[in-house]
């Protein structure tokens, strides 16, 4: 008997080879004289989703039959990153696919690089995202993600004469091989208009919504597979459409131009993800896109439910849904609304139904960041939600009221409306009243949270807080990033690491071996010369491989602090011009990231960096002892291309204002020792790789208050330290922008009159830190000693331990085993 495999479904290379041909074919109409690059990277994905397909099906069917407990993400970012080569890994045919492209004479790497990654997403909150969906999948634990199909996703990052400017990211222009839309399951959702009370058969209050405009939802899903398991989760993302392609009786009375304005104001509702990462911007179209795509998803949610045979009151019951922050908290007076008005069900039961369903996520210490929406605009869209939250506000504040009589100020701080000046709702009040369990992102955050942001509310409810230290998913950050280093540990400890991190622990019975330390040396040198390939290619810089790669990658944001970052490189750079021969340990700075359009000094920073490069790389005297690299359009892909390059990871953030970063997780685990302060996971990190393995400096969290409270003036440092006040003076002086003295003048008056982020008092402390990185660097085997105990000791950082954590203490969900189906 032949078997013959099936050419949607086989692995091996000559099935794999025949379904790639047969796609380039009859896809993408090709033959392969005349296919370019992108039909072939086509032709490939299309060949891999047919393969996820027959375990998708298979998920989604036992799911279906077994009724099983389910996770919703609720999220207004996933930066899900490139999918191909994800994808390869995760079902096991890397090796395969290589070969099979190879002996059609193609080269996998270069279809890898022709996929357009979907950038639906700011930074580090998108990204957890889609770190958790990787490891929902790998865990077997059913779940479905719940976002926005945005039409541009974050723009793309060009760079002309050292300013930042964006491109717009039409990320859908060329197709995207990995959705599949579902017009069939396509829901309604209304906005603005007005309520109407009526009083019903059974003499109870009913209220109906007469909404101004009705805009469609059709869900597109993307399959998620997990890491060598038959588990095909979905992430179905929401694109607007409007109601009807063509409004026949606007057009039939003549007004066509009324008619497709209609169409265009639906179909701008998902077209654009708002660019900020932490300020809040209170824009009307950001309102209707988070309203949006949770009702869309609550009604899926609960058409999934009823086809399962349940009735709603048992939602809670199979249903956990997570708010990705406070994007999504519009979900609660929402799922009120669905249950009493449209469900008639009572309020007690519904409210019940709620609490019980929802569990909130923070993801910020800026104040700034913590949404709150006007009353005005929120009566003028969402009239019956009003309504709602002013019920949930008057039932709350009765509670509160009975546990604090007689305090009014209480209920001031406490209400869901700030009443201090024009009224707004405040998002995070609603998300915590409306969920049963609340948690910040690392440990330090989460006493923060407890005592800066939401200590009422901690006080009221302490049983609803935990802390779920973030982490990222190991398979896409080593395993698809860094091959090299993959294989040698996988060499010495098997390969169970990959799904239980925790097991690198046993590197570290190698360390006195002197030719495992040497290849992990080697490994990174290599590495390092790939990056040095790639920033001659995009730069034009000609750097020093045997240089410390010094890696600073993120957003760029003045609480994340690049411009120390910059304050340290002019620091060197004049030690080097006041005394030439001067002995230095040769650095490449890396910088990567994206400002907010809107954000001025962010902007100002990038172009600090260029100005500060222009002149830095360019100094004979200076001879390659330092050079500075900005790589343009950071995105996941750069991050993975990067990370694995790294001798030292840049987290420098000001202590109590990063959440918990996740770069500072990514760097570390590829063998980069970590420079920074004590915020956000970095504390954690330090103490899970060793003190002694970790470069601390800078002031702590408490003495960052203290410092504040008695009168902080930035202006004493600059006038006291002599380093600082040449590097300060060099810059106002327009050392780095010929002569003009005005173009930093904004970033340097607020650094010596405000200084927020506390640069200047933690400038010493930087420096002498850094001096100490150098020192270490000057021992090879010293660091790479270190090194290797930041990798061995990084497992707790792996998002299968953060969801395992959600799992068992928030969604009480367990694991479903997928059987293929054939
Ligand atoms: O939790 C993910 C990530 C944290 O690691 C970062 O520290 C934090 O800055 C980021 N927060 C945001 C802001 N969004 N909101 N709100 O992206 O979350």
């Amino acid at each position: 008997l032949v078997q013959v495999e099936d050419d949607r479904t086989g692995l091996s290379v000559e099935t794999l080879k025949r379904a790639f041909l047969d796609n380039l074919f009859y896809i993408q109409g090709k033959f392969p004289e005349i296919a370019t690059s992108h039909d072939h990277y086509m032709a490939l994905a299309y060949t891999v989703r047919d393969r996820l397909l027959q375990r998708w099906i298979s998920t989604t069917e036992t799911y279906a039959k077994t009724n099983v407990r389910t996770v919703g993400y609720l999220s207004a970012e996933f930066l899900t990153g490139p999918h191909l080569g994800n994808n390869l890994l995760n079902l096991g045919i890397y090796d395969q696919v290589q070969q099979a492209v190879s002996e059609l004479g193609l080269d996998l790497e270069t279809l890898l690089e022709e996929e357009e990654e979907p950038g639906l997403g700011n930074g580090g909150l998108g990204r957890l995202a889609s770190c958790y969906l990787n490891s929902l999948a790998a865990l077997e634990i059913p779940a479905i993600g719940y976002g926005i199909r945005y039409e541009y996703g974050i723009f793309d990052q060009e760079i002309r004469f050292g300013w930042q400017v964006e491109i717009t990211d039409h990320w859908l222009r060329y197709g995207n091989p990995w959705e599949i839309g579902h017009p069939e399951w396509a829901v309604e959702v209304k906005l603005g208009g007005f309520t109407q009370t009526s009083i019903d058969k059974q003499g109870r209050y009913r209220i109906k919504w007469i909404p101004d405009k009705v805009i469609k939802g059709v869900p597109y899903d993307t399959p998620i597979l997990g890491y060598k398991t038959n588990t095909a989760n979905t992430l179905r993302l929401w694109t607007a459409k409007a109601i009807e392609s063509f409004d026949f009786a606007a057009f039939n009375s003549g007004d066509y131009f009324g008619a497709v304005h209609e169409k265009i104001f639906s179909e701008n509702l998902s077209k654009v993800l708002y660019p900020n990462d932490e300020p809040f911007q209170g824009k009307q179209l950001r309102l209707e896109q988070q309203y949006f795509f949770v009702s869309c998803s609550l009604q899926d949610i609960i058409r999934i439910h009823r086809y399962r045979g349940d009735k709603v009151e048992t939602l809670h019951e199979k249903f956990a849904l997570q708010l990705n922050d406070t994007h999504p908290a519009i979900a609660v007076p929402e799922l009120m609304r669905l249950l009493v008005d449209e469900h008639s069900m009572e309020w007690e039961q519904a409210w019940n139904v709620t609490q019980k369903t929802f569990a909130y996520t923070n993801h910020t210490l800026l104040p700034e960041a913590l949404e709150r929406w006007s009353i005005g605009l929120f009566a003028y869209l969402l009239p019956r939600h009003l309504e709602i939250i002013y019920e949930i506000n008057r039932r709350f504040l009765n509670q509160v009221r009975a546990k604090y009589p007689n305090d009014g100020e209480i209920l001031r701080r406490m209400s869901l409306i700030d009443e201090s000046g024009e009224r707004y709702i405040r998002m995070a009040h609603l998300a915590c009243v409306g969920s049963h369990a609340i948690n910040g992102v690392a440990a330090l955050h989460t006493e923060l949270l407890k005592k800066q942001i939401l200590p009422d509310f901690y006080k009221f409810s302490p049983e609803k807080f935990s802390n779920k230290t973030n982490g990222v998913t190991p398979r896409r950050f080593i395993v698809l990033s860094n091959p090299r280093l993959t294989n040698l540990i996988t060499s010495k400890i098997g390969d169970n690491w990959t799904t239980h991190l925790e097991d690198l622990r046993n590197l570290e019975a190698f360390i006195d071996d002197p030719g495992f330390r040497q290849e992990w040396c080697q490994i990174k040198q290599s590495i390092k010369e790939d990056l040095a390939a790639y920033i001659y290619k995009e730069n034009g810089i000609i750097v020093n491989n045997h240089s410390l790669f010094d890696i600073h990658t993120k957003r760029i944001h003045e609480y994340k602090r690049q411009h120390l970052n910059i304050l340290h490189i002019i620091t060197l750079y004049n030690r080097i011009k006041a005394n030439p021969d001067i002995n230095l340990i040769p650095r490449t700075f890396i910088f990567a990231g994206k400002a907010a359009p809107s954000y001025y000094m962010a902007k100002l920073i990038i172009k600090l960096i260029h100005s500060v490069a222009e002149v830095v790389n360019n100094d004979p005297d200076i001879q390659g002892r330092i050079k500075i690299v900005f790589l343009k359009d950071y995105n996941v892909k750069l991050a993975q291309r990067i990370c694995p390059a790294a001798d030292l990871s840049e987290q420098i953030s000001l202590a109590g204002k990063e959440a918990s970063g996740t770069g500072n997780m990514k760097f570390a685990m590829n063998g980069a020792l970590t420079i920074g302060t004590l915020d956000g996971a970095n504390i954690e990190i330090r103490e899970e790789v060793g003190v002694e393995n970790f470069f601390l400096f800078g002031l702590k969290t408490e003495e960052v208050s203290a410092l504040k409270a008695s009168g902080y003036n930035p202006w004493y440092y600059y006038q006291n330290n002599s380093e600082l006040h040449l590097v300060i003076n060099r810059i106002a002086e327009g050392y780095f922008s010929q002569g003009d003295c005005n173009l930093f003048r904004p970033l340097l008056d607020t650094l010596l009159n405000w200084d927020e982020y506390l640069l200047l008092a933690d400038y010493q402390s930087y420096i002498d830190c850094q001096e100490r990185v150098s020192q270490a660097y000057r021992n090879p085997d010293y660091w790479t000693r270190m090194s290797i105990l930041n990798v061995a000791r990084i497992g707790k950082f792996s998002s299968d331990r953060a969801i395992r954590e959600y799992c068992q203490d928030i969604w009480k969900v367990e694991p479903v085993k997928i059987k293929l189906q054939e």
